[in-house]
């Protein structure tokens, strides 16, 4: 059976970013002297504005290590990103990301463009001295997302990877029942990313529906969220057999593009030259089985991020839609009692939950991203790594690249996991 290589000699995520006085290391400093982290901002559509939202609000629901300032947002469409700097509190704009990334001034640089351009904007904050954070998936290609992964490391600056869905307080309050083996031996990890947007043939040919620009796509838009979230929960993968599948492959070439997800149709029609879904099963280095599928014709399902998990004790089940609840099978309830029980995620031991409103009263999909801030802020206040990282990019994007080539030569392949 073939191997495919994963990292080398990778070792489990560094826990303990150095936190010394490393040239170019900003936030120690900052550490020290209490001075606002400014933030730079490069993308300003979707992604910008989730993230323009959660470095705002961060500091109003957390006791920050850190204060963050949004300092400059950049985009190359001046009077976009001149009105998204206006309308999302940011100081400054500019239309070249180099001229951000070697600002004296920021400290650290967020990556929210498309994803042919993580690996070069990345790289360039590592070695200016930057801390970087990172849409996911972290790169198009695994040699990209090596390389990212190289340059924070090698520059000594902490990194993270907006793999937002684990910040769900029902995702990490199941992280935790695993952890604590209240689930028991795990079994299966069961997981579907079902969404619509394209199904309709003159949805016009947008970035995402370009491996130029994209790398590909459901498997590393959205399959790449359900993976994350099953080694998230579940652990690393050993094995992998995957297919894709281009239900529409010719498009109406898109014209002015607003955010992807609604652009309008210009003249003419292009090629598609991602996949429409994917669907893929794996092994798990603990022994248990996972099923993924995500796609984007799944008519009428809008944003359905959804996963089961069985162990030997029990069962938990989450669905994005409903992010504020978790179902939950206590398979040593009394007999004649069990069944599935349904947890709202929202009492103050419940993860992060606490730091909003009182309980019953919910959170949604923005309060992830905020989440993910202040744990980034935390964690490298302590000198560690945050979760996910670069180091979970790599991962991530090394099964990616296997079930491409799974899907070509329609066979399992083995994951090289050093
Ligand atoms: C489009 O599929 C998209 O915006 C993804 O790119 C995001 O990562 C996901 O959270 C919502 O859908």
């Amino acid at each position: 059976m073939s191997r495919v290589s994963t990292e080398k000699n990778a070792t489990p995520a560094r826990n303990r970013q150095p936190l010394g006085e490393h040239i170019g290391y900003p936030l120690y400093n900052l550490f020290m002297t209490k001075r606002p982290a400014r933030i730079g901002l490069i993308g300003y559509q979707f992604m910008g504005k989730a993230h323009s939202n959660a470095y705002r609000q961060v500091g109003r629901y957390f006791d920050l290590p850190l204060e963050v300032e949004l300092h400059t947002i950049c985009g190359r469409n001046e009077a976009g990103v001149a009105r998204a700097a206006q309308t999302l509190g940011w100081k400054h704009y500019k239309t070249d990301w180099r001229e951000v990334v070697n600002d004296p001034e920021i400290d650290i640089i967020d990556v929210s463009t498309p994803g042919d351009s993580h690996a070069e904007i990345a790289i360039a904050a590592a070695k200016a001295g930057k801390a970087v954070f990172c849409e996911k998936p972290l790169a198009n290609t695994l040699e990209e997302a090596k390389a990212m992964l190289a340059a924070v490391e090698e520059a000594g600056v902490n990194h993270a990877l907006f793999h937002n869905y684990r910040k769900a307080p029902a995702v990490a309050m199941i992280k935790r029942m695993i952890d604590e083996g209240q689930l028991g031996t795990l079994y299966h990890f069961r997981a579907v990313y079902l969404q619509d947007w394209i199904a309709n043939p003159e949805f016009p040919l947008v970035w995402r529906l370009q491996k130029e620009r994209a790398g590909s796509g459901t498997l590393g838009d959205i399959g790449s969220h359900i993976l994350d979230l099953g080694r998230f929960l579940v652990g690393e993968l050993t094995e992998v057999c995957g297919t894709t599948k281009t239900f529409i492959k010719q498009r109406p070439l898109a014209g002015e593009i607003g955010d992807s997800l609604d652009a309008k149709t210009a003249s003419g029609m292009g090629e598609v030259t991602v996949d429409d879904a994917t669907a893929f099963l794996a092994h798990f280095q603990n022994g248990a089985m996972g099923s993924f599928e995500a796609t984007r014709f799944a008519v009428g399902r809008k944003n359905h991020n959804r996963f089961e998990i069985n162990g030997s004790r029990g069962s938990v089940v989450f669905n994005m839609e409903r992010m504020n609840e978790f179902e939950y099978y206590n398979n040593e309830d009394p007999e004649g009692l069990r069944g599935f029980r349904l947890v709202q995620a929202t009492e103050g031991s419940h993860p992060y939950a606490g730091n909003y409103w009182p309980v019953g009263h919910i959170i949604g999909y923005e309060h992830t991203f905020i989440n993910l801030i202040y744990d980034a802020l935390l964690a490298w206040s302590k000198g560690e790594n945050t979760n996910a990282n670069f180091y979970d990019g790599v991962k991530n994007q090394t099964v990616l690249d296997a079930i491409e080539k799974s899907a070509v030569e329609r066979r399992w392949l083995t994951l090289d996991n050093d």
